[in-house]
């Protein structure tokens, strides 16, 4: 569809960003068991809501509820308990004042967070799952693109690529134009490479090097690389907990190379980051 005002906007439910604004954070929040107790749903349930307080006083932009873990290796959950982890989250946080975004590529998962009151659906198959477009296709919810080569149980043995940056282009471009079709307008759509999706720590590095290659027609582009193994490669093998200044330069990079949302775990620090970046750009300090 037209873009008819000047200035462009990602929608993303019932929240409106314009893209000439500061980028936006996105916070992780998992919705998983935690290994540490057998608490049970609820107890799952009370640790995501403590945890979403902490990113809302942190400055989060966004919050991305998990119920799934799509880890490299990570094996899929049923629809029954990805609905019963997910669906009271969504109803607890409905009115936070963020939006709330929905990982999941479970097209049931979708409709019944949308139903909830979700404002944005981030899909790491990009909307391949059979009637996922269906389940998007009206309303106002912003959509996350992903690219992924194979699935998470198999896509890190041994990816392979002939040219990275032209191939992840070219599936976006496909599935954009199958949103479109469906009648999505482009204001509601954002594009991820999928940075650890099927690909190795040098094709990640590519694709974050050559990031302004990804934009098309201006749609914003989320970077997902907070905590993740080609971090840990670049550090000479680090644990997770130990790349939080390796995610924080990685999302700066990716502020740098034209990201509209970092996703990451470590909120704090990264809206830090960003309002610095935000200001060396602006030679400014401007608003937050
Ligand atoms: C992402 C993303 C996501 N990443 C979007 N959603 C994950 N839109 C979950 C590793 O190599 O980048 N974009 N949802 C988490 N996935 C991974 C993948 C976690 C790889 C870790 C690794 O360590």
């Amino acid at each position: 569809m037209q873009q008819t005002s000047q200035t462009k906007h990602f929608q993303c439910g019932r929240y409106r960003f314009a893209l000439d604004q500061r980028p936006l954070v996105m916070g992780i929040l998992n919705v998983t068991p935690d290994s540490f107790s057998d608490g049970g749903e609820h107890a799952t349930r009370d640790s995501a809501l403590r945890h979403a307080e902490r990113l809302i006083a942190e400055g989060v932009d966004i919050i991305d509820i998990g119920g799934e873990s799509s880890r490299p290796g990570s094996a899929s959950l049923p629809l029954d308990q990805e609905l019963a982890r997910v669906i009271p989250v969504v109803e607890a946080l409905r009115d936070c004042g963020k939006p709330l975004s929905i990982d999941t590529y479970k097209p049931e998962v979708m409709r019944a967070s949308l139903a909830a009151g979700a404002d944005l659906i981030n899909d790491i198959w990009g909307f391949r799952m059979p009637s996922a477009v269906e389940a998007v296709a009206e309303g106002q919810a912003g959509l996350c693109i992903m690219h992924m080569q194979r699935d998470p149980q198999t896509m890190q043995e041994d990816p392979h690529y002939d040219d990275v940056v032209a191939e992840v282009n070219a599936f976006l471009a496909e599935r954009v134009a199958i949103l479109r079709a469906a009648g999505v307008d482009d204001a509601r759509i954002a594009l991820d490479p999928g940075f650890g999706f099927g690909k190795t720590p040098d094709h990640n590095l590519r694709l974050l090097g050559q990031l302004p290659r990804l934009v098309q027609d201006g749609l914003p582009l989320l970077v997902g690389l907070s905590r993740k193994s080609t971090l840990g490669a670049i550090l000479g093998g680090k644990p997770p907990q130990q790349r939080v200044a390796a995610s924080i330069a990685a999302a700066v990079c990716a502020l740098e190379r034209g990201a509209f949302i970092v996703r990451v775990h470590d909120v704090e620090q990264t809206v830090d980051a960003l309002k610095t970046w935000w200001a060396v750009r602006n030679e400014a300090v401007g608003q937050v």
